[in-house]
């Protein structure tokens, strides 16, 4: 049977992204999917057994076509691109030295990279506000970074020492800060961070104020039913969640083309009557660009964006995995479409940076990881005497407030209303 094709729009749109658009007369509906990339990769992976072993495939497409240059961004200005093009050289930096740390036997359990996917951690987190709210996961260590946090917070709690964001009560990526830098830990199980993010955007309305809030979710943990319902909750309550998808075309060792049968996972919009826009991944300005009008548009009331960052994940799914099942020429592929290498080739091209800055700012970046790695190192483990405390929260142990405003409550004479849910559990 033919596979249905939703019609998408050549080019990118000048105007700001807005709810699905529906046209067509009768029964004959097509919508729009927002897609800003200057090319358009369109490889499939087959499943070859052979007795016991199974290896994958590429098909389709141009595997030799190089990388095209940077998207010019709409809003950014180059000082702008020139900071995340910084937030993305550490991002890089702080994982090869936590790689490091791991070989020299300093970690306390993996490691988890977001080895060619710093453009959409970075970029994405730059377009949020100070005052909202960021939920990242596994592979969102930049956009931890951008959010305030220093190497050596996410250096510390990868070693569990007591001066952690966790206080070595747990190890690698589980930690927030949801006092300071409005950022909600990731939470493992995939997809429940977008409900939790969609309830942020709905305290924050009950306060008064509609703002913008952003997690991520892979090509994999978009398929649990959780990311349907909380995204879904969002739409209907037009919360300001940006959804970033991050399809990074493996979840665990399963490719995408095992996991879903849309072509693009921006699609999914449709179903969820909200705008879907697609980005390259790898390029920082793009990225940029749709999560701001994401955010504006969430600001405005508007809703959630579900925006899909196509990339590829270029180590395998924690440290233990060498990725031996990702055929090497699609590794080849994404290496000339490398996030940070095509930015500063950008950045040297407009002349934004010369070499000199270039060099002074990448030796910048190392003093900083080195002097963060000698003092997360060099601090002392949490003493065992403390283990049983500050694992669950405890009177005083940290205050929850409005971050707004105070919720105005309707009152009457009587008293709050019993609704029928709360006669029916009585
Ligand atoms: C609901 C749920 N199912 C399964 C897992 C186990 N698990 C953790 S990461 C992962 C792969 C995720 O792949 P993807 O969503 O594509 O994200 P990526 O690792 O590629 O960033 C799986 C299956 C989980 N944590 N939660
Ligand atoms: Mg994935």
């Amino acid at each position: 049977m033919p596979k249905k094709r939703i019609a998408r729009a050549p080019a990118a749109k000048k105007k700001l992204i807005r709810s699905p658009e529906r046209s067509g007369k009768g029964d004959l509906r097509t919508y729009t999917i927002l897609d800003y990339r200057l090319e358009k990769p369109d490889f499939t992976l087959r499943q070859v057994r052979s007795g016991d072993s199974v290896r994958y495939e590429v098909s389709g497409g141009d595997l030799a076509s190089p990388a095209p240059l940077i998207r010019e961004s709409k809003y950014l200005s180059p000082k702008q691109v020139i900071d995340i093009y910084r937030w993305m050289l550490l991002n890089r930096r702080m994982e090869a030295a936590l790689e490091n740390l791991y070989k020299q036997g300093k970690v306390v359990g993996g490691v988890y990279f977001g080895l060619g996917q710093e453009a959409c951690s970075c970029a994405s987190a730059y377009a949020l506000k100070a005052d909202e709210w960021l939920g990242p996961m596994i592979r969102n260590q930049g956009a931890l970074l951008v959010r305030g946090f220093a190497p050596r917070d996410i250096m510390m709690q990868y070693m569990a020492k007591a001066g952690s964001p966790t206080k070595g009560r747990d190890a690698s990526s589980h930690f927030g800060d949801i006092e300071k830098r409005n950022v909600v830990a990731p939470i493992s199980t995939l997809g429940d961070l977008i409900p939790v993010l969609a309830g942020v955007a709905l305290g924050a309305r009950l306060q008064g104020k509609n703002i913008a809030v952003m997690t991520y979710i892979g090509d994999g943990g978009q398929s649990t039913g959780v990311t349907y319902e909380g995204l879904n909750f969002a739409a209907v309550q037009k919360l300001g969640l940006v959804l970033i998808v991050e399809n990074n075309l493996w979840g665990y060792s399963t490719p995408a083309d095992m996991q879903f049968c849309v072509k693009d996972l921006a699609e999914r919009a449709i179903a969820y009557g909200i705008p879907g826009v697609i980005v390259d991944g790898t390029d920082a300005c793009q990225v940029y660009d749709a999560c701001h009008e994401a955010c504006e548009r969430a600001r405005r009331g508007e809703g959630p964006t579900l925006i899909e960052a196509k990339m590829m994940r270029m180590k395998g799914h924690a440290i233990h995995d060498a990725a031996e099942y990702v055929p090497s020429a699609l590794f080849e592929y994404w290496k000339r479409r490398d996030p940070i290498a095509r930015l500063e080739g950008y950045l040297l091209k407009k002349k934004w940076l010369t070499s000199a800055e270039n060099t002074k700012l990448i030796a910048d970046v190392e003093r900083q990881l080195e002097e963060d790695r000698e003092v997360a190192v060099n601090s002392p483990m949490p003493v065992p005497e403390s283990a049983a405390g500050g694992v669950y929260c405890e009177a005083g142990c940290h205050e929850i407030k409005p971050k707004y405003a105070m919720p105005k409550v309707r009152g009457g004479k009587a008293g709050l209303k019993h609704s029928e849910a709360t006669v029916h559990l009585k």
